[in-house]
């Protein structure tokens, strides 16, 4: 069991539309994840606990894309609808905003990765970081693993993130476990 404290940050993982059933790289069942992210914000919020939302935030040159050579149809592009934060999501406007992937020439899957999360998190004392989101086998893996590089302890919200695939996603979390994150869900939490 885990009670929260005041050193302890909520980090939301890509929730955006590309990544909903009804987006480019659609993530199953992403959808279905909503309600649990939303109370987790809820929960945090209601604490006065920061919380930070990655969003996958690409040019439209962006490497990772097929049309310009990498492995994925076009998704996240910058200031379209499917960079938007999935519909139903709810983002209160205290909410720290972090854009990943947004260089060409870069892909990004960790939230760490050329952003300034680490710099935000230090300054306000966080040492534990909670992550939820999608999709499991990338962006959450290497957010969590990112995390515990950087010293943090960090606890992966299982009830509040979806893969891509059913075993590749099992295997991501066996190897987050093996990388020391913690995996927990809501009624793991002591809420006080
Ligand atoms: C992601 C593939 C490509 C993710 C982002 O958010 O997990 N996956 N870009
Ligand atoms: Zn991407």
């Amino acid at each position: 069991m885990v009670s929260l404290t005041d050193r302890d940050a909520l980090i939301v993982v890509d929730m955006q539309n590309d990544f909903m059933p009804w987006g480019s790289l659609p993530v199953p069942e992403a959808d279905k994840i909503i309600p649990k992210v939303n109370k987790y914000i809820k929960l945090f919020f209601e604490r006065g606990l920061p919380i930070f939302a990655t969003r996958d935030w690409h040019p439209e040159n962006h490497i990772s894309f097929k049309v310009n050579g990498g492995k994925w149809p076009v998704h996240c592009v910058q200031w379209s609808r499917g960079a938007d934060f999935a519909e139903g999501l709810e983002i209160p406007p205290e909410t720290f905003i972090v854009n990943k992937g947004d260089r060409p020439e870069l892909e990004a899957y960790s939230g760490f990765q050329g952003t300034v999360l680490n710099e935000l998190l230090k300054e306000r004392g966080i040492k534990r970081l909670f992550v939820c989101g999608v999709a499991t086998e990338f962006c959450v893996k290497n957010t969590c693993i990112g995390g515990i590089n950087l010293g943090y302890t960090v606890f992966l919200l299982n009830d509040a993130v979806k893969g891509i695939g059913e075993e590749s996603s099992q295997r991501a979390v066996e190897e987050l476990l093996r990388g020391g994150c913690i995996v927990l869900e809501k009624r793991d939490l002591i809420l006080v």
